[in-house]
């Protein structure tokens, strides 16, 4: 043990060639299938093109990988019992030789720990909209807190409450970036309603993560990318899908299976579209985190 690397990642990082760390709950607990591989597919495609290399990290019988192959891929994406690893599930998985997905928590540790700078997520998790009941903040916050990688994502899930999880993030001294805009992007929706740091290439926010770490910080950073405009879903028709679907679990007491059910019942509703959108937005995102990757790579680190 600990970590095992494939050999594409291993060489890449000996060469301090990009990489991408990439969560891999989007190939267990997000889309059904097939979609959920074809995402994971496109992914993986859309960060070789920009001339960095993925590497899906994940759990596979109680072994911590760093880079799956096209065929692991396939069976992580229908394996069965596959478990969402956020951080305090890591350890209890581990030794009973589990398998599955590792959420944005996971993939920001396990990369920092393999030594990958840059990581890639679908939507960040972060406080949820009946917190004050529920006390339900994902550990995804305090793990990117903890980790030294730049974050780069489609913003803060849309059925969360964003702005809150914003003020979780300052508390937590997370520097919050947002990619060709002045406000953090809402995931389906390109615009949420809070302002945060306005970069405009990967490059200037690869400058930004190094220089954090230059002056002592030992933490991460997040940066938002939006959706791409002809993929976006109107803000009022996707706010009444989660006001139904946040009704119907609300109660459920079921800590980390709401936002997995979230996300399907939403695919459910609005039949491909969210998968179409889930896509985009992804991609997006990977481009602009090569790009980072590279700049990183570029300079050294
Ligand atoms: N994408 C999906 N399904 C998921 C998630 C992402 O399609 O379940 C995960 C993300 O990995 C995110 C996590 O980090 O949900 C947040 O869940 P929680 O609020 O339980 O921490
Ligand atoms: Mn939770």
């Amino acid at each position: 043990m600990i970590l095992r690397y494939s050999a594409e990642v291993q060489s890449a990082l000996e060469d301090g060639r990009a990489v991408v760390a990439v969560e891999s709950t989007i190939l267990t607990h997000g889309l059904t299938l097939p979609r959920a591989l074809e995402l994971a597919v496109g992914v993986d495609e859309a960060i070789r093109a920009r001339g960095a290399v993925p590497a899906f990290l994940a759990m596979v019988e109680g072994e911590l990988r760093i880079g799956l192959d096209r065929g692991e891929m396939e069976w992580l994406a229908s394996a069965d019992g596959r478990v969402k690893l956020s951080m305090s599930d890591l350890a209890i998985c581990s030794a009973r030789r589990l398998s599955g997905g590792t959420t944005a928590a996971a993939t920001a540790w396990l990369a920092a720990r393999a030594g990958i700078r840059v990581a890639l997520a679908g939507g960040l998790g972060g406080v949820h909209r009946d917190v004050l009941d529920t006390w339900d903040i994902s550990g995804d916050l305090n793990a990117l807190a903890s980790s030294s990688v730049l974050m780069v994502c489609g913003g803060i899930k849309t059925f969360l409450d964003i702005g809150k999880s914003l003020e979780a993030l300052e508390t937590l001294g997370v520097p919050v970036l947002s990619y060709g805009q002045d406000r953090f992007p809402g995931y389906y929706v390109r615009e949420s309603e809070y302002a945060a740091v306005r970069i405009d290439s990967g490059a200037e926010a690869a400058a930004i993560a190094l220089r954090h770490w230059e002056i002592g910080m030992t933490g991460g950073l997040l940066l938002g990318v939006p959706i791409p405009a002809e993929a976006a879903l109107p803000g009022r028709r996707i706010e009444a899908i989660i006001d139904r679907v946040l009704s119907d679990e609300s109660g459920t007491g079921d800590g980390k299976h709401v936002t997995p059910r979230i996300i399907r019942a939403i695919e459910r509703e609005t039949g491909g579209e969210t998968a179409a959108a889930n896509r985009a937005l992804i991609v997006a995102a990977a481009e602009v985190a090569a790009d980072a990757a590279i700049a990183m790579a570029g300079a050294g680190r």
